[in-house]
């Protein structure tokens, strides 16, 4: 066996350190005990990353038109077609979409090409839709984008405040850290502040369940008390501007907004006035709002009065969501950015830059943000569009018009490492990118550190890093002596040389004088300049505005959003074990067993208002879009509002696809689009029959809902119709294109209900589960016979032989929930640290660590449950 590799994982901003071992067999994974985000850990989807590198529905050519084409052809068209419509059109008629997905070394690249050469700043990201806000709040508060903070200030604190984030689900190693540090200090206080109860609140001493977009009332709250309690640190103020403009807005601000019980607030209120070392973390609830901006103001306005910033346990935290969200801000991603957090707007700037790229010509004025960019395709004034590791067609709200836009445009290119997403099909283009592992480069997580992704392996068909890619574009544009890099460690010389400029002109970003090495560059906080390295900002009370004092931002709450009879507002999000539009963790099996279709939060009285039930299906529809979602009736969800997820695209399900009837405006600061806030219409979806099927090899069903997952042995889904069944015989051959498999059947057609298996050699290879009600059989058991010769899976249900599962909870280790009932009502464990024992759930990232305790409570009394 060869040394192991050191590698970053792919997924979400935490930013963890993975060793990856490979071995005869293939590949193996874990955490790398000495990067210091994670030490070792590693959350579900983490864990899973061998099981998502297979090839399958890789891209691994060029297409042009949905043909093979070779990469010359397809690289020149793609110059060719930019070059042609910038002549007869100009700069701005073009644009490139990235992602937070990308490399720093890819971004770099592309952003140079827009910006530099190309000439315009046409080029925006989908850190757009997730992290513009916190960015716009930044530059407004500290004149930079600036994280203040460490991951270790989350351990350090007396109260952690939790606002607008699931950490649980969607930063599990920085939750893990965290409810680590909360059992070595129990003195420590968590508040978690979310309209919806969510995973997070398991490690919550306060909740606050907020009313959706009231968070800018409840910080100014805050400020107005601190004020009044005479809590403002008067030193720190030296520091700061605004301060009484700031306070005055402030102390204006009604309780009543925050929808909370007062002395729930005066709760929290009382808490954070009192406790020094505190820590305020937040993410999509507070950036992805029409106000999103004013919202982070208010919560640095709390931070800044107090001089609670820049020291340990005490400061604003953003999270960043994906994996190099944090590297795209440094290097100019967004379209109003320009490179190493210098400013477009600065002709100074502009001309520092423009002299060191030595450039035809530079952007002088910020291009079109990335709701403003596809309003600009469909608008017909963009003609060609270069979209790169990122799917908008399912991700930017108003998705059914974005795709239209997609579609009708001149000439669209998109690179990625799938042949088939929602976005890829509408292509004219497609550009086979390199996926993770097969590529080197850099990514930087929230807390500013820097971090290697280094390849293990070979490219598989024609795939190439993005970088190259690009740079292939430009040379063939005419300048290839400016992209004329042999390796992203060539770039990434470049890019540092470019950040020490920018350290003389006044950024704060300056890897400069990094560590030697990029082969081996170990994780390393930025700024790395002869000046400085590492450590927290703004310790010292010097900011990068002009006159170098902090601003406090004056913040009037937004009002209450409109209530329209007859409608219920959206709230949406993410899942545990998916990633985004599931093109990567879709292909893991474990990963797809904990939730395995698209779901809506309901609260029982809504529910019950509109006639949905139980595992039944909601119809949605706004003037935009609509979707059919399973139902879940939950209380974690207030009167008036749903939630749904965003993972489902149409490749994964029928109607799953939310971002269509998502419609939130743009923050008028950050352009950051409010995607946690639509008004929908919630109606019963009358299905005639419901299904489950289960199949060794895929299938693609045609009815009005299905929802696809992978399973060991193939793909499973649910299913229904609107119009019945007539013949099960036929249907089921047909659903599954088996049409000579042997069929075996367990029917009641007079009750509508059918279980039908079909074998091939003996062999189980597919079956279907047809009833009038939503199918209740033993999912996981039926997955886990496909394949086999087992019989009497028309069953639907395990015989004594062989005990179910049961529902999976730990997708670390694959244990479900009658695995750990079991080992409860054997005595073999009663508390979560002893199922941790007997059966491994919830010792690796221990994201389901709550839901153990939950069935602990309802399998024992509650004082010997708790842990
Ligand atoms: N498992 C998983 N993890 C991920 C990702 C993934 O796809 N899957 N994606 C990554 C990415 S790119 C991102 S950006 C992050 C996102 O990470 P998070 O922001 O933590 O995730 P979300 O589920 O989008 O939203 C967080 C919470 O905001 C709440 N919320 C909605 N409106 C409001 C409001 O007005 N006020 C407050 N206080 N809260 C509100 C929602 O109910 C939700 O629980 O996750 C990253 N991590
Ligand atoms: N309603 C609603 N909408 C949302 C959100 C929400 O909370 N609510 N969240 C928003 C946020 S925060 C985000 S970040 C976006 C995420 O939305 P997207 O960025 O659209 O989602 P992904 O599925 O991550 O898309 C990444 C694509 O890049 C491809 N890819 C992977 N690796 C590479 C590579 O190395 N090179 C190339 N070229 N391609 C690669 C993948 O196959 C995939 O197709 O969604 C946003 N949309
Ligand atoms: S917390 Fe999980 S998804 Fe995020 S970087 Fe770590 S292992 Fe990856
Ligand atoms: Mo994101």
């Amino acid at each position: 066996m060869t040394s192991p590799i050191r590698t970053t994982c792919p997924y979400c901003g935490v930013g963890c350190g993975v060793l990856v071992n490979r071995t005869d067999q293939g590949i193996t994974v874990s955490g790398d005990p000495d990067h210091p985000a994670n030490f070792g850990r590693l959350c579900s989807k983490g864990s899973a990353l061998a099981e998502t590198i297979g090839l399958e529905g890789r891209l691994l050519t060029p297409r042009i038109a949905g043909q093979e084409a070779g990469w010359d052809e397809a690289l020149d068209l793609v110059a060719r077609r930019f070059a042609e419509t910038i002549a007869l059109h100009g700069p701005d008629s073009v644009g490139f979409y990235v992602s937070g997905q990308l490399l720093t070394e890819d971004y770099y690249a592309a952003n140079k090409l827009m910006k530099g050469f190309i000439g315009s700043a046409n080029i925006d990201t989908n850190s757009r839709l997730c992290m513009a806000s916190s960015v716009a709040g930044h530059r407004r508060a500290f004149g930079s984008d600036t994280v203040p903070g460490l991951y270790e200030d989350l351990e350090l604190a007396d109260l952690v405040v939790l606002t607008g984030s699931n950490l649980a689900w969607c930063h599990p190693v920085l939750y893990q850290r965290l409810l680590a540090a909360r059992s070595a200090r129990p003195e420590m206080r968590v508040v978690v502040i979310d309209p919806r109860r969510t995973a997070t609140c398991e490690i919550a001493d306060l909740l606050l369940p907020i009313a959706p977009g009231s968070d800018a009332a409840l910080f100014n709250l805050v400020l107005a008390a601190l004020a009044e309690r005479g809590l403002t640190d008067t030193g720190f103020l030296q520091h700061v501007t605004g301060a009484a403009a700031a306070i005055a807005t402030a102390s204006a601000s009604d309780p009543a907004l925050t929808g909370l019980d007062p002395a729930l607030l005066a709760q929290f209120i009382d808490l954070w006035c009192g406790t020094e070392k505190v820590v305020t973390v937040y993410s999509q609830g507070i950036n992805q709002s029409a106000t999103g901006t004013d919202k982070v103001n208010a919560i640095l306005n709390c931070h800044l009065a107090t001089g609670r910033i820049g020291r340990p346990g005490m400061g604003p935290f953003s999270v960043t969501g994906q994996p190099n969200a944090m590297g795209g801000r440094e290097v100019g991603g967004l379209a109003n950015m320009l490179a190493c957090h210098l400013a477009l707007e600065n002709p100074v700037h502009r001309e520092a830059v423009q002299d060191f790229w030595q450039s035809p010509r530079m952007a002088d004025a910020p291009g079109l943000k990335a709701v403003e960019m596809f309003e600009a395709v469909e608008a017909g004034k963009i003609k060609a569009l270069w979209i790169m590791s990122t799917n908008p067609a399912m991700s930017m709200p108003q998705a059914d018009r974005v795709a239209r836009a997609i579609a009708a445009c001149e000439f669209t290119v998109v690179s990625d490492v799938m042949a088939e997403t929602d976005t890829t099909l509408l292509a004219d283009v497609l550009l086979p990118a390199a996926a993770w592992g097969e590529k080197d480069g850099t990514v930087t997580n929230s807390e500013r550190r820097i971090s290697r992704q280094r390849a293990f392996r070979a490219a598989p068909g024609e795939a190439r890093p993005d970088w190259k890619i690009i740079s292939q574009v430009a040379e063939r544009m005419g300048w290839g002596a400016s992209f004329a890099w042999n390796s992203p460690s060539e770039i990434h010389a470049e890019y540092a040389a470019l950040s020490g400029m920018a350290g003389q002109l006044g950024s704060d970003f300056d890897i400069s004088d990094g560590p030697g090495d990029y082969e081996t560059m170990p994780p390393t906080l930025w700024p790395q300049s002869p000046a400085r390295r590492g450590g927290r900002f703004f310790t010292d009370g010097r900011f990068h505005t002009p006159d170098g004092k902090a601003r406090m931002v004056p913040v009037t709450p937004a009002a209450p959003a409109p209530h329209r009879p007859g409608t219920l507002r959206l709230n949406t999000g993410r899942i545990r074990d998916h990633w985004h539009s599931m093109t990567r963790t879709g292909l893991s099996p474990r990963l797809s067993a904990h939730i395995a279709e698209p779901f809506l939060e309901v609260h029982p009285d809504d529910a019950t208002r509109i006639g949905l039930n139980p595992a039944g299906l909601a119809q949605l529809s706004n003037g935009h879009g609509s979707a059919i979602l399973r139902v879940l009736i939950t209380d974690r969800v207030t009167p008036g509002q749903v939630f749904a997820p965003i993972h489902w695209s149409g490749r994964n399900a029928a109607a799953g696809r939310i971002d269509a009837l998502v419609t939130g405006p743009t923050d008028p600061v950050s352009g950051q689009p409010a995607l946690k806030e639509a008004l929908v219409h919630v109606a019963p979806f009358r299905a005639a029959w419901f299904g489950f099927a289960v199949a060794a090899q895929s299938f693609r069903p045609d009815c009005d809902y299905w929802a696809l997952a992978r399973t060991e042995a193939g793909m499973r889904a649910e299913l229904a119709g609107a119009a019945p069944i007539i013949d099960p015989e036929a249907y089921a051959r047909a659903f599954f294109d088996l049409p000579e498999a042997q069929l075996q059947m367990v029917s009641d057609p007079a009750r509508g209900r059918h279980h039908i298996a079909l074998l091939q050699d003996g062999i189980t290879r597919a079956a279907l589960f047809i009833a009038p009600e939503p199918v209740s059989l033993s999912r996981d058991f039926v997955a886990r016979r496909i394949g086999s010769d087992a019989p009497a899976l028309v069953a639907g249900r395990p015989g004594a032989d062989m005990p179910d599962p049961g529902a999976l909870v730990c997708a670390c280790f694959d244990v479900g929930v009658n695995t750990i009932t079991a080992a409860i009502r054997e005595g073999r464990a009663q508390s979560v640290a002893e199922i941790g024992q007997a059966l491994r759930a919830g010792t690796n990232c221990g994201s389901c660590r709550g839901q153990i305790a939950a069935i602990l409570a309802q399998e024992r009394p509650p004082a010997i449950a708790a842990e």
